[in-house]
Parts: structure tokens; sequence; C-alpha cells
């Protein structure tokens, strides 16, 4: 495969200003008819060159010009480019191809799911439907027909608007969708299903009643609700907080089976994974609620970051989605509690970002070059990304950043810009200096901060020394320091604020500051400070950066009371927790638990004056995921059972205090999805699995009670859980059974079930896995019944994927080779655990590489694991 560098961008030698589509859906193929209004791009410099399309598994059945049929002499038809030329400066171009979306298992252009017909095109799966230039910087305006069955397909949607529809002979129908802005063809969608409607309406900040649809199949049409009312609140938040509001008359929502990622912000047609849209209190969990929340909001958000305003080229990815991903978190904040949301954030950054950022595809925010695009859909861009995006709002301040952000749109309305354009306008609106802080999107790596500090009694200065450096990653070395704001505060022995007086004479100090680093080292004095203060680093996670700084437990048990800052509160937690686990991986059995963590954590139990969604996130141990991310070379079961050693060690130490807790927090009244109810299961469902880890017969009694009683997915399917982890094992088929029996209709509840066994160290080991690949629920050409069972193993069961005989990793190389054949995308996926051998002790790291060589040899090894396999062993 070719790798594709940034540093070759070329503008397009032609542009399409429309596209006339036609479909023909019949249930053995499509036939699209395309019609383009091309001309030759005034600002390219290269000439008359022919006409160079993209396409990929086409057929290809004629090609006119101007209305004349082309000959095979005037176009080369290479498969996956059509060739025609020379060509006038403007002309049209009619093109007829033939597709088999029935046949389509990638799920990219146009496929078949559950009986109905739906697309996905981003990024370059609009070339999979017909030949066109398939980037992102050529815009045209879309008019789609589509016909079909009409009694097997009574829905027909594209973007836009409908102009018009009709019979036709055969039983057949026709509707016609006209998209009025220009777009780029990754944003193109069509639907044609047998599909129930569910309307609302919303009325926008001028005035215009928008209609919202969801369409959904007749079984899941009690499960919209939940995505209704978060479109609501995230078009009314839009036009609150960015002033955008939404353009079109008409907003829907799709929701489809086979999916491979969570959802698709195409113009005026969302389309999304049914795990990521439905939802009713039986079925969904609490996370899943959120979940669905965020993701709508993301979506729609696009409309304005990704559509009206583009990307140049797929190297910007993160112009739309790291801005993006950095809205929908300011949505989700808003909605609920800011600091438990900023924790959920930084956890999935600094557990699996950090691990990416420090492995073989790192890559900057901004990469320089790709092989597959595909796999450039990461966490690098997406939350790395919405970090860089929230570092320039937290230096700006909200209005600068709000000034900033109206800039850009009005600037780049219609456009496909960079990420550079992004930054410009945040400069030019705040008259900031940002020519440092680009290094961000330019340099791959996360950057360690080393702080140390000291004391000078005799002057009451405080010194805090912080030096940068950003580890070397594949193709960078030695960088260049960055801009990195660093928020911090002190706290006093009675844990009050201290005033931060950078000068000796200063009054009015503020008690926390945003320190701004740009050298490889600074050193901050502190004065007027009477005594030896605890510094409270980072603050809310102030910048995507590691911190080393030597904290006793003392300063962690000070700070986990004390610090005004809720994140860092429950930073400091977990960094004792950490601690304790650590020292105690392949210490022997006897090696005692520090006293001071039980205490701790009786306290965050028993007190219940304490804010009870933060406690509900204090009272979570690190995962396993985030020790092996922090350990040198890691020993996933000596980590394993060090973990556990500690949660049933708290768990014999708090046994009163759980039962009192799981019993205070018993619902009372109606199921809600909020934050105080929220942290109520969050708190009981915790007490509960801890009680179960030590066998404990009031747990497993009140377990069983809920599994059968309860009125919610979050409660039942937590029950489910804690008894399936536990060793009671009669009790683990009984419920099993039981739960699969009740819900085996329900595909989102049935991968549910899966991954609840898949995950757990009890119930997932290698045999009862390939008893779940030949459950009859399961189904290979479904990306989420192959994450819940193969992802849920490989990524959550770490010490049975770890398996010291290599079992685990021979597993995930044989699915991994069986699924790149039908879906290369979900196999360069799944691959990924073991893409990070490096990180393993020597005898697990042998073996991971040599079943990643396995997957090197596989013959037609597609482009998107290729690439991934090959940079792991680079
Ligand atoms: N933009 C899509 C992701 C497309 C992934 C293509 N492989 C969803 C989103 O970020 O909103
Ligand atoms: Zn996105």
């Amino acid at each position: 495969p070719q790798t594709i560098y940034l540093s070759e961008y070329r503008v397009p030698a032609y542009l399409v200003d429309t596209v006339d589509l036609r479909f023909e859906l019949f249930e053995n193929g499509a036939r699209v008819h395309s019609t383009l209004e091309v001309r030759r791009n005034p600002e390219s410099d290269a000439g008359e060159v022919p006409l160079e399309l993209d396409g990929d598994s086409l057929i290809l059945e004629s090609v006119a010009l101007n209305g004349a049929p082309l000959g095979d002499a005037d176009f080369e038809n290479r498969g996956d480019k059509l060739i025609i030329g020379p060509v006038p400066a403007k002309f049209e171009l009619s093109v007829v191809t033939w597709i088999e979306p029935q046949n389509n298992t990638r799920l990219e252009g146009l496929y078949k799911s559950s009986g109905m017909f739906c697309s996905q095109c981003e990024a370059e799966g609009f070339r999979c439907i017909t030949f066109f230039p398939d980037r992102p910087d050529v815009m045209s305006r879309f008019r789609t027909r589509i016909e079909a069955d009409k009694g097997a397909y009574p829905i027909l949607l594209s973007n836009g608007n409908d102009v018009d529809r009709g019979d036709l002979d055969d039983g057949r129908h026709y509707v016609i969708w006209e998209d009025p802005f220009p777009k780029p063809c990754y944003l193109f969608a069509l639907v044609a299903g047998d599909l129930v409607e569910k309307r609302d309406t919303f009325k926008t900040g001028s005035g215009r009643d928008i209609d919202l649809r969801m369409y959904v199949e007749p079984r899941n049409a009690e499960k919209c609700d939940h995505a209704m009312d978060s479109l609501k609140r995230s078009m009314r938040w839009d036009e609150e907080v960015y002033g955008r509001e939404y353009d079109l008359d008409i907003f829907m929502i799709v929701a489809v089976d086979d999916f491979n990622m969570g959802a698709m912000e195409n113009k005026g047609l969302n389309i999304f994974n049914s795990s990521c849209v439905l939802a009713s209190q039986e079925t969904a969990t609490d996370l899943a609620f959120q979940r669905i929340e965020a993701i709508v909001a993301h979506e729609y958000f696009h409309n304005w970051s990704g559509n009206r305003v583009t990307c140049r080229d797929w190297f910007q990815l993160s112009l739309k989605e790291g801005f993006t991903v950095f809205r929908d978190s300011q949505f989700s904040a808003d909605m609920g509690s800011p600091t438990v949301k900023r924790i959920e954030d930084v956890t999935l950054l600094r557990t699996a970002q950090f691990a990416e950022d420090g492995g073989p595809m790192a890559h900057p925010v901004r990469p320089a070059s790709y092989m597959e695009i595909s796999n450039f859909y990461t966490l690098t861009i997406y939350e790395k990304g919405a970090e860089v995006v929230r570092m320039i709002y937290t230096l700006l301040g909200p209005d600068m950043f709000r000034k900033g952000s109206d800039l850009y749109f009005e600037r780049h309305d219609g456009q496909a810009v960079t990420t550079d354009d992004f930054v410009k306008a945040m400069e030019d609106a705040s008259g900031r200096d940002l020519s440092q802080f680009r290094l961000w999107y330019e340099q791959a790596g996360t950057p360690v901060l080393s702080v140390s500090d000291e004391y000078d009694s005799e002057r009451g200065i405080y010194r805090l020394t912080v030096e940068q450096s950003v580890p070397d990653t594949p193709g960078q070395k030695a960088k260049k320091p960055q801009h990195i704001p660093f928020a911090l505060g002190l706290l006093g022995a009675r844990g009050e604020s201290l005033p931060l007086r950078l000068e000796p004479e200063s009054q009015d100090a503020p008690t926390e500051r945003v320190l701004e680093l740009t050298d490889t080292c600074h050193t901050f004095e502190f004065h007027g400070i009477n005594e030896r203060p605890v510094p409270s680093l980072l603050r809310d996670f102030s910048a995507p950066v590691r911190v080393r700084y030597s904290w006793t437990r003392e300063q962690m048990l000070f700070l986990m009371s004390h610090d005004p800052d809720g994140f860092n509160r429950w930073d400091a937690g977990q960094r004792l927790a950490v601690d304790v686990i650590q020292s105690l991986v392949g210490a022997p059995k006897d090696a005692p638990v520090d006293a001071r963590l039980v205490a701790a954590y009786r306290q965050l139990i028993s007190d219940s004056s304490l804010d009870q969604a933060l406690v509900a996130k204090m009272l979570q141990l690190p995962s396993e995921a985030y020790l092996i991310e922090l350990a040198e070379s890691a020993d996933v079961p000596a980590i394993h059972k060090a973990r556990e050693r500690v949660l049933k060690h708290l768990a014999i130490a708090l046994r009163s205090e759980l039962v009192a807790c799981y019993r205070r927090n018993l619902e009372e009244g109606a199921y809600q999805v909020t934050p105080d109810q929220i942290a109520r299961r969050s708190l009981r469902n915790t007490a509960l699995a801890w009680l179960l880890q030590i066998n404990d017969e009031e747990g497993r009694e009140l377990a069983l009670r809920q599994f059968k009683e309860s009125d919610n997915m979050t409660d039942r399917i937590s029950a489910l859980r804690a008894l399936v982890n536990s060793d009671y094992e009669a009790d683990r088929s009984e419920v099993l059974t039981d739960f699969y029996a009740r819900f085996q209709d329900d595909p989102q509840v049935v991968e549910q079930w899966f991954s609840v066994q898949a995950s757990s160290d009890r119930a997932g080991q290698l045999p009862e896995i390939h008893a779940l690949l030949e459950h009859k629920a399961f189904d290979w050409k479904n990306p989420n019944k192959v994450r819940s069972v193969v992802g849920a193993f490989a990524g959550q069961n770490l010490a049975a994927f770890h398996n010291p005989d290599g079992s685990g990793y021979d597993f995930l190389a044989d699915q991994v080779c069986r699924l790149d054949d039908s879906n290369p995308q979900i196999a360069a996926r799944l691959v990924t655990p073991l893409t990070r051998w490096r990180k393993f002790a020597p005898s697990y790291s042998n073996r991971m590489k040599a079943a990643i060589e396995r997957i090197r040899d596989k013959p037609d090894l597609s482009r998107d694991v290729y690439e991934v396999v090959h940079k792991s062993l680079a």
C-alpha cells in the first residue's frame, strides 16, 4: 500500500458544482446514474490534465460527455480510478455504475442492514457508490432521486428537502431530495426501508419551525424519546452557547443495526448505530442514556463544525472532530455534573489516548501521513484534539473563545479548511500569539512535566520548578517545548487556599492561576507563604500531559479530602490507589495493604454530606488498563491479582459500610436519568459488586433480588455482572439464562449480555468465548456483536487475554484474520491490543509479537490491517 503525505496536497484540478443522482434499488443490486457538472478549478495550476475520478468495487456500465456516449478509447477504467481526457474546461459528465449493496460486508458505501438500504461515506465510501473526486475539498450541490419497490421500501431518504415523489410501474415508487447546501461527498446519505417515523418539532431562536424525524424499525418505536429530547436540547444549546442555528427545514435521524462506528453526521440525515440512539428504561443503562445524549449532540453539532465548515483534506480530520468533541463535552457538562464529566473524559484520555500516544501508531493531532485514513479515526484525533481546543479555550477565556469561534464560522462558512485556519481565527479574534501553541497539532507524544519544589521558610518563598519534555515517537525525535496552560493552587495546613503572589508586594492575589509553560524549564516563586504548602497541580486537567511530582501518601490523602478542585480531589484518590496497588504487584501474599487507604474509603462511603456523584467516581479503583498504561514492562496477571487483592481487602474491611451504603441508596420514586439518581445507582451497584467479590451471603441475596425485581437495565445488569463475577457458579448460570430468555429479541440487550460474559475473568475464559461465538445470536457480519465478544475479551478481560500460554493472543490473531476479508475496518480496530506488544514483560511480548507476525503473513491482507501491523513491527 501507498503512503499519502500532507506535504503532497494539491488543490483539485476539477470542481463539481452539481451532482444529480438516480438510484434504482433492486434485491440483486443497484444501478446508480450520476450526472456531474464539472469545470476546471481556476485555483489549480495543473492545466489541461485528464479528469481523474475515484472508484472502488464498481461495475461501470456507461460514460457520456455532454450527452455523447464515450467509447473504450476515450477513458481508462483502472478500477480505483476512472481517467477521462482530454476534457473541455466545463462539461457535463454522466456515469452509470452497478453495485451490489446486498453483498457489501465492509459497510462502506451503500449496503444492506436488516433488510434496509443504508450508506456510510466518510471517509472514502462514496467511491463505492459511483466514480467521483472523493475528497472533502470538492463541494457540490446534490439532487438525489431514489427508486425502489414501494411495499418493501416505503421510506426513501436522502439529504436536504424532499421536493417530489410519485408512483412508478411494477409497484415501484420514487422520491426526489434536494440539498441546497454544497457539501463534500462524504456527507452524502441514502436510506431505503420499511421504517416507522417519529415526529417532533423545534422552534429556532429566529422563530423557524424545524421538522424533526426519527426513522427506526417498528420494533424500536418505543425507544426514540430520549434521542429526540437530546436532539432538542442540543439544538437549543448550540444557539445559546455558540450562536449556531439549524439551517435546513428538516432534521432526520435513522437507526441501523449494522454500523462500523457510533454514528454519522450526514447533512440533515444523521445515521446512527442502533446502540447509540435507541433507549428505554428497561433496556438501556444510565451509561447508555448518557452516551446517546452525547452522540446525538456530537452529530448535531457537526452541522456547523464539520458540515458548514468542513475539512480541506483528511489530515485535517481533527478540525471537525476535536472541535466537535470539545463542544459535545461542554454540552454534557452543562447538562449534568461538570466535574464528573471531566473525570470521565480524562479517564478515557489517560487510559487509552496516552497508550496510543506511547505506542506504534502514535501520530500528531494533525498527522503528516497515512496509508488508510480509516485507521486515523483515533483517540488522538478525537480526544486529544478536543483537549487542544480546550487549552485554547483556557488560554483565551470564554468570551474571546466565543469571538474566535464566531469569526471562524463567519470567515469559513461554505469552505473546506485546515486546523491552521481554526487557530488563525482564534488568534485574530483575541490578539493572542498561538504560534508556539501550534506544535500541539504537529508533535505527537504526551508531554511529561517533572515538577519539583522547595520551601524557603526564612523568606516565606515557595519555589516550584517545572521541566517539560516531549518523548520521541515513531518518525519524530528531539521535539520542541510546547505551550502548556498549567493551572494550580497551593493549600495551607488546614486545607485553606493560599493567595498566589508571584511578586513580593502584590495584593489581592488569586488562589488559583493558570501559568503558561513555554520553555523547557520554568521556576515560579510564590511569596508570603508562611508554611510549606501542598501543591494542587494541573487543576481540572488543564493540559493533556503527565505530571511527575513526588507526592507522599500523606499529601495524597490531604488533597483527597481538601482540594477545592473536584477533579484533583478525585485524582489524588486515584493516585493513592495506584500507589498502593503498584506496591503490591508481585509482592508476597501477606504483604499488608496500607490502612490509610481503607480509612479514606471508609470516610468516602460513610459521609453522605459529600457530593455523591463525586464519591461514586472516587470509589472506582483505577482500571487494569490504566495500571497497565502506567507500568514500564507490564505483567498483566500480576497487576490483576494486586488490584483484586486491594479490592477484596477493602470489601472485607468495609463490609458493614457497604451494606449500609447499598441500603441508603435504594431508590425511591420513579426511575429518572438525573445526576443524583445516577450517582445513587452507581454507589449502590459498586457496593454490590464489592460484596460479591468476597462471596458475601447478604450481598448475594441483595443481588438476586435486585436482578429479579429491578425496573431498569442499570440495576438489572449490575446485579447480573456482580453475580457473574462472583464464585456463586450456580447463580451465575441461572441469571445468565434468565436474562437471555427475557431479552433475546432485543439485539442491543443481547450485545450487553455477550459483553458481560466476555469481559469477565470468571465467565469469559477462552472455552466460554468460543461458545459465545457459536451462539445463535452471534453474527460475524454485525460489528456490535464482534465488539461485544471479541473486542470485550481482548480489551476488558485483560487477565484472560494475557494468559501466559499465549492462547488469548492466538485467538485474537485468528479472529482478525477471519474478519480481514469481510470487514477490514473492524479487523484493524480489533488488532490494537496486539500492536502494543512492546509494552509488556518479555514472556508476554514475545508471544504477542509472534501472533502479530502471523497476521502480517496472511495472504491478501487489507490495507487497513497492513498499516497497523507493519507499523507495530517496525
Ligand atoms: N464522522 C463520523 C466518523 C466516521 C468514521 C469513518 N470511518 C462520526 C463522528 O465523528 O461524528
Ligand atoms: Zn465526529
